[in-house]
């Protein structure tokens, strides 16, 4: 007798409570300082037979770059990605894909920034500069308010914050919009597109009415928003706030068309769509609060005018929903409405007229906390990383669906699904109970 034979395990999804890396799915891993030699980013889990070129990745970097309220360091930057693996004559491997994006500063700081051991001559050249009163060699330790430099600093046992504040910028933030070109890639392959816009800066909101400008027009815009009044009176506070040495936030909004029923879970916690988005924008360094559709406005009004009526099917097999309050989601599961989710950015915590603090060494009150120099408000940035941290999710969410090593077998994959769920369920079909349009009852909860 043939011993009792082992299921084969199905390729699924990740366990994040196991301890183990998931399997079979889209991740990645940053690195670099902002103000080091550069910064990385592996991307790993991509099929092969995808189209991939480093001028495709640089459009969403120099998307990052611009905007209204941005500071000096840009006109420094000027990011491209190389692709350094994982891609041969134009196409993907599927083996992990690795990206630079120089940091054309680094050449300003390469004494305070480099990564090799200082010889004794390159200490005493430093400690010059110090005794000079060079602000780039001066070991940082008046801490400031809203940043991670004082938990990062006693977390790790640093004396000079310049060893977190080199990692905690948002500069790492390039990396990740990197990686998130590789996302686009893939998922425009699968028919999805995903682009963001600037809802607010400073209590400014857009007035859905006015936003009209079309989508390349709105993303050409200074702070790229589609409605050309608000813009204008959002520029006003970025002014107002630059005139008096501040910062200012905003809202930025990621929306995400063609993505198919049924990505993500209900079934667990840790598989729900919502959450892994929520917690992938979160992780913006900015980012402070995030929102689906109607987001916390849902709890001030009544459930009749809240939830989205479902319509049907319509012949070409797609469900139809008449509002999208939910966002794209419901359940913790695309249910076929636009994805939409906002990202709340907090003002960015460097101020030119800094706010008081305390010394890291001493423990003692400090007038003025530290400053370099800084960006005025960064929400039509935060709004690219938005959509890069959204593609990413979503592309993982795609693979666990559909999985495939080539690009090719994914897209045959999603579309078989498609097609099974453009008519009436499997098991209704099998059981012969479908369906005519007036058969149909519904259930309660
Ligand atoms: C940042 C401070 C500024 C920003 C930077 C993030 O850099 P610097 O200290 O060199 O002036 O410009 O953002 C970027 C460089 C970028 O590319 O987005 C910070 O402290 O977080």
């Amino acid at each position: 007798m043939h011993p009792p034979r082992r299921r084969a395990r199905r390729p699924g999804p990740a366990r994040p409570s196991d301890g183990r890396p998931p399997v079979g799915r889209l991740r990645f891993l940053t690195a670099g300082e902002s103000h080091g030699p550069t910064l990385g980013v592996t991307v790993e889990g991509v099929p092969a037979g995808l189209p991939l070129s480093s001028d495709e990745l640089a459009v969403d970097l120099a998307r990052r770059q611009r905007g209204y309220g941005r500071g000096a360091r840009q006109s420094i930057e000027q990011d491209r990605a190389e692709i350094l693996g994982g891609v041969r004559h134009g196409r993907t491997l599927g083996s992990p894909i690795l990206l630079l994006v120089r940091n054309r500063d680094f050449e300003n700081w390469t004494r305070v920034m480099q990564v090799e051991a200082l010889s004794e001559a390159e200490a005493d050249e430093l400690a010059a500069a110090v005794a000079d009163g060079n602000k780039r060699a001066t070991p940082v330790t008046r801490v400031r308010p809203g940043h991670a430099d004082l938990a990062g600093a006693l977390k790790y046992g640093f004396g000079d914050v310049r060893n977190v504040l080199e990692r905690a910028s948002a500069r790492e933030t390039a990396a990740r919009v990197a990686a998130g070109g590789v996302a686009r890639a893939l998922l425009r392959e699968l028919g999805v597109e995903v682009w963001s816009f600037t809802a607010e800066v400073g209590g400014v909101a857009i007035d859905p009415a006015r936003a009209t400008r079309p989508r390349d027009v709105a993303d050409a815009s200074p702070l790229r928003c589609p409605d050309p009044d608000a813009e204008a009176a959002m520029i006003a506070r970025i002014d107002d706030a630059r005139a008096n040495g501040d910062t200012i936030g905003g809202v930025f909004e990621v929306v995400a068309h063609g993505l198919p029923i049924g990505l993500g879970s209900y079934v667990h916690w840790d598989r729900r769509l919502d959450a892994a988005l929520a917690a992938a924008v979160m992780s913006i360094n900015i980012v402070k609060g995030v929102e689906f559709g109607l987001g916390f406005e849902q709890t001030r009004r009544f459930g009749s005018v809240v939830h989205d009526v479902i319509e049907g099917r319509d012949d070409s097999g797609r469900w139809i929903h008449r509002s999208n309050n939910a966002g794209g989601l419901t359940g913790g599961v695309t249910n076929g409405e636009p994805l939409v989710v906002r990202g709340a950015v907090k003002p960015i915590s460097t101020l030119a007229r800094a706010l008081p603090s305390a010394d890291l060494l001493t423990g003692r009150p400090v007038e003025k906390a530290h400053y370099e120099r800084s960006d005025i408000s960064v929400v039509p940035a935060a709004g690219v990383v938005g959509e890069a941290m959204v593609m990413l999710t979503l592309a993982d969410a795609m693979l666990e669906k559909f999985g495939g090593d080539s690009l090719d077998e994914t897209r045959d994959n999603l579309a078989r699904y498609r097609e099974r769920i453009a008519g009436p369920p499997a098991d209704a079909v099998r059981a012969g109970s479908a369906v005519t349009a007036e058969s149909g009852s519904g259930g309660d909860d």
